[in-house]
């Protein structure tokens, strides 16, 4: 863990214990404050009481005696809708209100690093889409340079959880914007921006909150080297707002998915399947992304010019970054190709919760049985219209079912309830060369815990009745 420095002897609350709030905990501990910790939660204060640490319902003026700082959990508004009454509490009391994410920039380096040969770097990446991809993608072409690597944050592990940095230690951060938007503290060396399209609009009022809370992370997070997505206006402006009068100080790179990009600065962008990278006015190199099962669809292509960007802001041979990203395998739930069974390709793509990253799988698969619905985000599924050639039947699951089959228009669709009964009636219906896509474009909360939840289940049915099948 890395113990937070800077609040030796003081009391800091923190709010909320799950996986980022324990840790801030622990991580305060250790480094000898004492933190104060309330969750509204039962089940959660008594995993914290096994801990011993201090539960006080921070909505009581007595708790807040000598506490100098409020410590939130990412998944607990702190401004929109409307802020929890806990951060209201802090805010009329004067008491200043951070995260652990502003922690571990205040806490990781060290004196110690006076003594390392190669300094320690800290790399984050932000986006609506592709953030875990792109964060699983950066290390794992990293650990081939066998620098000793390390991924937290918001793919799922606390950023104070990891250990203080070792001699030439790369951090790769995933961030979201509800923790950029909190933090006190920001410090990356390297940044990376993917893209932007609507998501988690509530927590920000809006589009424009969303993309202020974002563009913090270079704004204020002055990183050495800025990975910008300009294929959206958002990622134009945001590149044109750190860009420097000559290109020899620029400390952008350009990446497009789609689009050259032969400027005099820096850039790398996919054209019909190539990576190319240009850097003033020269190619400096081509790598065929198309053979590579693990990156499928022009997202994915996307993730992998952000992830090159980074290495080689890192000092990485291009060679060395086509050999390692030729050996990538994909994480589960995005674009998952789970097998062909009787001639039907089945795709786990449950990590689709918004309607973007639902379009970028009909777009990466043709003749779709679509398993869609759930949760469903402002919006729903209308903007997807131009995307519906590719789907043969849509098998709707889910809380959303009525308001999808009305967004439909065209498309043959079923009201099937469940993920098992939507599998089943897509089997029966498929035929040779057909695709069931699991891409709900919703959060998963009305039926699943997570979305790995509903992911898994869906793995587990097709496994089933391949079994099923094969036992015949
Ligand atoms: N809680 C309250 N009061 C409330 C709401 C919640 O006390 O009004 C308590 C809950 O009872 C629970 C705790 O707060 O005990 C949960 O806090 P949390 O929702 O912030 O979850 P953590 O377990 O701390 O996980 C968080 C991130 N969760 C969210 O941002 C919602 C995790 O990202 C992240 O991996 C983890 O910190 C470590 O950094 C998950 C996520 O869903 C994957 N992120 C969103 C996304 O990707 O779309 C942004
Ligand atoms: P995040 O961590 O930002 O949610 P993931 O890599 O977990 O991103 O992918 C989430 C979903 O978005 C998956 O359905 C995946 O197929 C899709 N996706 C991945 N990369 C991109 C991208 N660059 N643009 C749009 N959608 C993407």
């Amino acid at each position: 863990m890395v113990p937070v420095r800077g609040y030796t002897g003081c009391r800091v609350a923190v709010l909320g214990l799950g996986r980022s709030g324990l840790s801030a905990a622990r991580a305060l501990r250790a480094g000898g404050a004492e933190p104060i910790v309330w969750d509204d939660n039962e089940q959660s204060r008594i995993a914290a009481d096994a801990e011993d640490f201090k539960i006080l319902d921070l909505l009581k003026d007595s708790s807040w005696d000598g506490i100098v700082s409020l410590i939130v959990s990412p998944g607990i508004p702190h401004l929109y809708p409307t802020p929890h009454k806990i951060v209201s509490k802090a805010w009329d009391k004067g008491v200043v209100v951070d995260n652990d994410i502003g922690l571990f920039f205040r806490s990781y380096a060290t004196q110690d690093w006076d003594n390392f040969e190669v300094m320690p770097k800290v790399i984050c990446i932000t986006g609506s889409n592709g953030k875990s991809t792109t964060t699983a993608l950066v290390a794992h072409i990293l650990e081939t340079t066998k620098r000793p690597v390390v991924v937290a944050g918001n793919i799922g592990r606390g950023v104070l959880d990891i250990e203080p940095a070792i001699d030439g230690a790369i951090v790769v951060l995933e961030l979201s914007s509800y923790q950029i938007e909190l933090a006190r503290a920001l410090a990356p060396d390297i940044a990376v921006f993917i893209n932007l399209s609507p998501d988690h609009l509530d927590r920000h009022n809006g589009m424009g909150g969303y993309f202020a809370a974002k563009r913090r992370l270079f704004i204020d997070g002055n990183p050495d080297r800025a990975i910008i997505g300009i294929d959206e206006i958002e990622g134009r402006f945001l590149a044109n707002q750190l860009r420097q009068e000559t290109s020899s100080g620029d400390p952008v790179i350009s990446i497009s998915k789609n689009k050259k990009l032969q400027t005099d600065g820096w850039s790398v962008f996919v054209r019909k399947g190539f990576l190319s990278e240009w850097r003033k006015g020269r190619q400096m190199t081509s790598i065929d992304l198309r053979p590579i099962l693990g990156l499928p669809g022009e997202h994915n292509h996307q993730n992998a010019c952000a992830a090159y960007g980074v290495c080689r802001s890192i000092g990485m041979a291009p060679k060395a970054i086509e050999e390692a990203l030729y050996s990538y395998v994909g994480l589960p739930h995005r674009c998952q190709i789970l097998g062909k069974y009787n001639g039907v390709t089945f795709v786990n793509d449950s990590k689709a919760t918004n309607a973007d990253a639902a379009e970028k799988a009909l777009l990466t698969f043709s003749n779709i049985r679509w398993i869609v619905g759930g949760e469903a985000k402002g919006g729903g599924i209308s903007s997807l219209e131009p995307y519906f050639s590719g789907v043969k039947k849509a098998y709707l699951i889910g809380s959303s079912m009525t308001a999808f089959a009305e967004q439909l228009h065209q498309i043959d669709y079923i009201k099937c309830e469940t993920v098992s009964n939507a599998v089943r009636l897509a089997i029966v219906d498929a035929e040779v060369g057909d695709v069931i896509l699991l891409a709900p474009a919703c959060a998963s909360f009305d039926q699943y815990e997570s979305f790995e939840a509903r992911g898994n289940d869906f793995i587990n049915i097709v496994e089933a009745i391949d079994n099923e099948n094969s036992n015949q």
